[in-house]
C-alpha cells in the first residue's frame, strides 16, 4: 500500500483536511512545497475533473511521486448549479459568502437545496483516474460559525453551518471525505492492503 502521497494545492485548508482524513488511513500527505514544486496552473477546465487533473499532472511533472489533487465547489440548485467549477471565481477573496447570501436573498425556504462536489485526480508512473465526493445540504440566511473556510458557514447540514461543526464531523460527511475515502478503496485495489 502507499504511504506517502504529495497533494497538489495552494489552498492550505484542503492540504489541512486531507491530512485530517489520510493520517488514521496510514497515507502521509507532502505538501507540493514540501515535495518541491511550485505550481499554480490554469484551471481552464470545464469540470471538476479535468481542472483535477490539470492540477495534478502539473505537480507529478514537477516531482515524479504519487501526486493527488482536489478540485472542488458549491453548486446550488436555484442557481442552475453555479457557481460550481468557478467556485473560487465567484467573488473577490473573503466575499464569497456575502455575494451568495446576496444573489440567494429572494429563493423561498425549500428551494434553497445545495451540494458541495469534489473531484480527486490521483496519477503516478503508470496513468491517472479520478473518484468525487458530494455532500448535501442548502444554503442558510446567514453567516454562522468559524470553523471550516470557504463556503462553510453559509452551507446548512441540518440545522448547523459547515463553519458550526467540529474538524471530524466535517470529515465525516464532507464531499472532500467522500472522494478521499474513495481514493483510499481505489489505492487498497490498485495496490493491495
Ligand atoms: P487549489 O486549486 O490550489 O487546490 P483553490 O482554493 O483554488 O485551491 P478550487 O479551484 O478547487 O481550489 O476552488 C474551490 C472553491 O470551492 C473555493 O472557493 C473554496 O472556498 C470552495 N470550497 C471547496 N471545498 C470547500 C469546503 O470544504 N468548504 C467550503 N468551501 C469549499
Amino acid at each position: 500500500m502507499i504511504t506517502k502521497l504529495v497533494m497538489a494545492t495552494n489552498n492550505a485548508n484542503k492540504l489541512r483536511e486531507a491530512r485530517e482524513i489520510l493520517a488514521p488511513l496510514g497515507i502521509e500527505v507532502l505538501s507540493q512545497r514540501e515535495a518541491g514544486a511550485n505550481c499554480d496552473p490554469e484551471e481552464n477546465g470545464k469540470t471538476f475533473a479535468e481542472n483535477a487533473l490539470i492540477k495534478a499532472r502539473a505537480v507529478y511533472e514537477a516531482v515524479k511521486l504519487p501526486t493527488i489533487a482536489d478540485d472542488s465547489g458549491l453548486c446550488v440548485d436555484a442557481m442552475d448549479g453555479r457557481p460550481g467549477v468557478y467556485s473560487a471565481r465567484y467573488a473577490p477573496e473573503g466575499q464569497h459568502c456575502a455575494k451568495l447570501l446576496e444573489e440567494m436573498k429572494d429563493v423561498p425556504e425549500g428551494k434553497r437545496g445545495a451540494a458541495f462536489r469534489c473531484t480527486i485526480a490521483y496519477i503516478d508512473e503508470n496513468g491517472h483516474d479520478t473518484m468525487s465526493g458530494d455532500c448535501k445540504g442548502s444554503i442558510g440566511y446567514e453567516q454562522r460559525g468559524t470553523n471550516g473556510f470557504g463556503y462553510d458557514p453559509v452551507f446548512m447540514v441540518g440545522d448547523r453551518t459547515m463553519a458550526e461543526l467540529t474538524a471530524e464531523e466535517k470529515n465525516a460527511i464532507s464531499h472532500r471525505g467522500a472522494a478521499l475515502r474513495e481514493l483510499y478503496k481505489y489505492l487498497k485495489e490498485r495496490f493491495g492492503e
